[in-house]
């Protein structure tokens, strides 16, 4: 196929790009666009339109590529093509112009976008810095701070911020071709303006400084963000050329980098992990039914409204259905303040698109039943008994249980096939991730519904089996219970958490606790009692401190004392002498433990767990479990999820630790065979990702 083609037209001519789905600058789009600009140079026309075929103008460099060794031509010198026409060159831009794309336009003499076009350059994200001239000549067409604020962010602007700021000359209505066509009129008799020939604004060293200290603090281990803003202020006190040489080089060093390794895995993996059954057709799903009005409720109804889906929302009574409306209403005003939706649009999705019940009987046409309500196996198979009895024939029926047998929720129905769940996370309107739930008996087209509903809220859908807790809350338990024998052993929850965020997870263990409130915890606790086997050590003081009603944040204490001197937690000196006690009791002598050490537990945890839920087929490849840790759990996006950082730490290293624990405590610490088996025949888990990520 074609990726690049000249067309000669008369006095302007167009060059074409078409390398679907993104128009990413592989080798071959690298290659046509030096040709195709050299055609231009050879033909008569006086101007040419860059533009792209398809969703998008150029999203980027090929992905894909990275980490191979690299291929002739080099973006940086196709740009330097670009730019040293003695022609102009219009860039056209439509969709996300991301990364290489934008560098591409920032190459041409002028850029018009079509409107609803977004720019950026995300290198960041993915542990890169721009590498084709970003740094060097977005701070000559913006200057240094405004061009600093959009490297190191990586965020994406809309066109109209981007024509402010000075990255677009204009947004105009039409197709990029024909936005593109008016504009080279206006260029016929006028030579290029080349960015890289602008001198490079003064630097307000006060603000620099500023962005410095902030970019560190927020970098929280990851390189790129730093790297990128000192390539960019070292390449600018350079001649334009040297610039350019110095950009490549740190670009190349960050390519280097595990954490680009990391990054770039846990993009594959959040794509690779929603896959449709092929060949099925999804049923429709315009009209959602949700039950229970309460805080995921809310959520899932704002993320449905928000996928342009129709919402009727079951509450037992008006008060509760009024209350819950309200809140969801407060939500889309959030959104209106935030300039994600306009408030023409709340307005049209509130009235029109949204209405509450009491009655199960106004369920009776809808495609789509959510069950948001209390997790109770006898409260959920009564609201599916009643859901059997009202939903016309071919409605799916979805639970949001999160640990719960989906399996025994379809049996109190009489079309077992038709369910499935939908294990959203809260705040459901927030957060990406979608854990779904296949039970024994969900139909494929049932199945492809939920990828296709998810992608419709835009959500990551990492397919689960059933298992108490499916993929996320089953691993998580795994290693709360290392992170609690820790403590047992002579650990403090404040240096479980200590080494836990320097690992990179925005809150250890037992912030989280108090967040979600220790009541939960205690509430399992309680459940599995009658059925725990004698050998499995039990947190006793995280039951003191629920016991004595100190339930976390709520309560104003749990594990951190929460008040108006320390709103986000501070260390409560009660807590040692109370943990100290339970260790007495239990005839624990308790011993000192490092912050790696610590570490090196709950990660042997989640990984072993995650080796055992691989092996049951729970989950189907290991990037799926990357990707709900990442999306669900705070796991730290540049360290690639529990399964890529296993690969790259070492599956023999952890193997050992496992066999070094388990002589202190061998029921916990069971070595899952498939990670003794990986270990010792020197596999990894990304073999086991069969192609895709
Ligand atoms: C860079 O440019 C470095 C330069 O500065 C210097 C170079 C020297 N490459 O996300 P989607 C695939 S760094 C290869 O589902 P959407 C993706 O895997 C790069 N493949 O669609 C998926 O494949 P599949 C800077 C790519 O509409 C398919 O396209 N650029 C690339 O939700 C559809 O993707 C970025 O960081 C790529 N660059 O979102 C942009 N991009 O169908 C990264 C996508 O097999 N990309 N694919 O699963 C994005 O942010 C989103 O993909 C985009 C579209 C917003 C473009």
């Amino acid at each position: 196929m074609t990726v690049v083609t000249y067309e000669p037209a008369g006095e302007i001519g167009y060059i074409i790009v078409n390398n679907p789905p993104v128009n990413a600058l592989s080798a071959a789009v690298r290659k046509g666009l030096a040709d195709a600009v050299a055609a231009f140079t050879a033909d008569a026309a006086q101007v040419a339109v860059l533009y792209c075929e398809g969703r998008t103008f150029i999203a980027g460099a090929d992905i894909s590529e990275f980490g191979k060794p690299p291929v002739e031509p080099f973006l940086p010198d196709v740009i330097d093509a670009i730019e040293s026409s003695a022609k102009p060159i219009v860039a056209a831009l439509h969709g996300t112009v991301l990364g290489g794309g934008l560098e591409v336009a920032l190459g041409a003499h002028a850029r018009v976008a079509v409107a609803g076009t977004k720019v950026g350059l995300p290198e960041v994200t993915l542990g890169l810095m721009p590498g084709a001239g970003g740094t060097q000549r977005l701070p000559r067409a913006i200057g240094v701070e405004k061009a600093a604020e959009v490297i190191t962010s990586g965020r994406q602007l809309g066109a109209d911020e981007a024509v402010a700021m000075g990255i677009l000359d204009a947004v105009a209505d039409g197709d990029a071709r024909g936005v593109g066509t008016a504009e080279a009129r206006q260029w016929l008799t006028r030579a290029p303006r080349r960015l890289s020939e602008l001198p490079v604004p003064t630097i307000d060293t006060a603000a620099l400084d500023a962005l410095r200290a902030k970019v560190r603090n927020a970098a929280r281990g990851q390189v790129a963000q730093p790297r990128a803003l000192e390539a960019m202020i070292e390449g600018l006190t350079m001649p334009f050329a040297e610039g350019m040489k110095h950009e490549r080089k740190a670009f190349m060093d960050l390519m280097r980098t595990p954490e680009r390794a990391a990054l770039i895995h846990a993009f594959f993996a959040e794509r690779a992990s929603g896959t449709v059954p092929a060949g099925v057709t999804p049923r429709k799903f315009d009209r959602v039914g949700i039950i229970g009005g309460g805080t995921m409720g809310q959520g899932i109804a704002a993320s449905a409204l928000n996928a342009g889906l129709d919402v009727t929302l079951i509450e037992r009574d008006q008060a509760a259905a009024d209350k819950a409306a309200a809140a969801i209403g407060k939500m889309q005003d959030g959104a209106v303040k935030r300039g994600k939706l306009a408030q023409a649009d709340r307005d049209a999705m509130m009235t029109h698109r949204f209405r509450t019940a009491t009655d199960y009987a106004a369920l009776s046409d809808v495609d789509l039943v959510i069950e948001a309500v209390f997790e109770n196996m006898e409260v959920k198979q009564d609201v599916f008994r009643e859901l059997d009895r009202v939903c016309r024939p071919g409605a799916v029926l979805a639970t949001n249980t999160s640990y719960l047998d989906v399996n025994q929720i379809a049996q109190a129905t009489s079309r077992p096939a038709d369910v499935i769940g939908l294990h959203f996370f809260s705040p459901a309107n927030v957060m990406r991730l979608l854990e779904i739930i296949i039970a024994d008996a969900t139909a494929q087209d049932v199945l492809a519904t939920a990828f296709a509903l998810a992608k419709k809220m835009g959500k990551i859908a990492v397919p689960s089996g059933v298992c108490e807790g499916f993929i996320g809350n089953r691993i998580l338990s795994a290693y709360r219970t290392a992170a609690d024998y820790a403590i047992l052993d002579g650990a403090s929850p404040y240096q479980v958490d200590r080494a836990v965020t320097g690992f990179g997870f925005p809150m250890g263990p037992y912030q989280v606790g108090d967040l979600a409130g220790l009541d939960i915890g205690y509430a399992t606790r309680q459940r599995k009692a009658a059925t725990r086997d004698p050998r499995e050590r039990v947190p006793v003081f995280a039951d003191r401190l629920a016991e004595a009603g100190r339930l976390g944040r709520k309560t104003g204490r749990g594990d951190y004392i929460y008040d108006d001197q320390s709103p986000k937690g501070r260390p409560d000196p009660e807590l040692e002498p109370m943990v100290a006690e339970v260790r007495a009791e239990l005839g624990v002598t308790p011993r000192e433990f490092t912050d790696d050490e610590i570490r090196d537990r709950y990660m042997a945890a989640m990984v072993n767990e995650s080796a055992r839920i691989l092996d049951e087929q729970i989950a189907a490849k290991p990037s799926d479990i990357d990707a709900v840790l990442l999306h669900g759990y705070g796991f730290p996006r540049h360290k690639g999820g529990p399964m890529h950082w296993a690969d790259a730490y070492g599956l023999d290293r952890i193997v050992a630790n496992i066999r070094e624990y388990a002589k202190a405590d061998a029921y916990a610490w069971q070595l899952s065979p498939l990670l003794e088996r990986l270990a010792d025949t020197g596999g990894k888990f990304a073999d086991l990702n069969g192609g895709k990520k």
